[in-house]
């Protein structure tokens, strides 16, 4: 017999500071600290429902379709559903009914939601519990569920808190790796997504992450981290677009760096995505437009900014790339839990 159901909704993240290279596969720790704004409408839901009865036959659904466990991506569900029930001490099995509320491919980091969303329904739903305060009440503060979805999915752990968040590549003492550092009301930034491909990707990014040690640029990137992330965070401080939209391409430019000069080499970026930045770029030099890009391990283009230059931004677009496709959202403010 079915019980209480769970659902647990987690927005996608946007890397301005990039997690790329991890010091452990297993344990997720990453090569260097990380930072993110939390996203609003771009979201994971999850639907679990816990069976106490029958033991440990998990399903999982995805956009309708049942997966079991043979594609790589389904087979992460499945690792992560057996640690969730092996902390959690569960002993039945869940049904996991999950779904994106964005296209799969377009360069919305769906592992990070995706993860996020499975780990906490299914937290909930072995637990029985359906709100943060009673999962806290019960040892499960957000700290310790984000640790649990990072082991699934690195990024993930930074989509459990809404504004901008870091995840500290060093481990404190109080546990507290990821956390907020502003809130969501503090700089209401938003997101342009050009799409240029939905395409999956040739290279996964958990094997590119592997490889990532092998660019002669890692070193010197992890070198410049911490002052990087000193520079990043004064211009959130300060909300200052002009200071941080300089720091947001010269990140994504080295990752971008790092993993083209890594064996093996994994080119994401496009010929039509490096002819649009170049343009993009022409055009802030005449016009002053206050949007900056930063981009992910694919070829979507990421235009970050306040409300009013994204306005500007679809003139441009209009005029110059009628048949380009693109979505936006804006700062949000991390996950929800509920129960039927
Ligand atoms: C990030 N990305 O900071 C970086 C920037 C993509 C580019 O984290 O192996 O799916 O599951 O830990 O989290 C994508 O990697 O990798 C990622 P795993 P994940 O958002």
């Amino acid at each position: 017999m079915a019980e209480r159901s769970f659902r647990a909704t987690v927005p996608s993240n946007i890397a301005f500071i990039k997690y790329w290279g991890k010091r452990c596969a297993r344990t997720q720790q990453p090569a260097n600290s990380s930072l993110s704004m939390t996203l609003s409408g771009w979201q994971s839901r999850c639907q679990a429902r816990r069976y106490s009865e029958i033991s440990g036959d998990h399903r999982f659904f995805f956009g309708g379709q049942e997966f079991r466990g043979q594609e790589p991506f389904s087979q992460k569900v499945f690792q992560q559903l057996q640690r969730i029930t092996e902390e959690t001490g569960f002993h039945g099995s869940l049904e996991l009914k999950s779904e994106n509320t964005f296209p799969t491919g377009c360069g919305v980091a769906s592992s990070a939601s995706g993860l996020g969303a499975l780990t906490l329904a299914a937290v909930a739903a072995c637990l029985d519990l359906d709100s943060f305060e009673a999962l806290q009440e019960a040892g499960w503060s957000r700290e310790r569920l984000a640790g649990l979805a990072r082991l699934g999915s690195g990024s993930a752990c930074r989509s459990f808190w809404g504004g901008f968040v870091l995840w500290e590549a060093e481990d404190r003492q109080d546990g507290r790796n990821v956390r907020p550092l502003y809130p969501v009301d503090w700089w209401p930034l938003t997101d342009t997504l050009i799409i240029f491909s939905e395409a999956e990707k040739a290279i996964s990014s958990s094997e590119a992450h592997k490889a990532a040690w092998s660019s002669p640029l890692f070193a010197p990137r992890i070198a410049g981290i911490p002052e990087k992330m000193a520079m990043l965070r004064q211009a959130l401080q300060d909300r200052n677009i002009a200071q941080l939209g300089p720091l947001l391409e010269q990140e994504a430019l080295e990752m971008h760096s790092v993993m083209m000069t890594a064996r093996p080499p994994a080119c994401y970026l496009s010929q039509e995505a490096t002819e649009f930045l170049a343009a993009f770029r022409r055009y802030r030099q005449k016009s002053g437009i206050p949007l900056w890009f930063t981009i992910d391990a694919g070829p979507n283009i990421h235009l970050i900014g306040e409300a009013s230059a994204h306005q500007q931004l679809d003139i441009y677009l209009r005029e110059e790339y009628p048949h380009l496709k693109s979505m936006r959202d804006s700062l949000g403010s991390g996950p929800d839990l509920s129960s039927d």
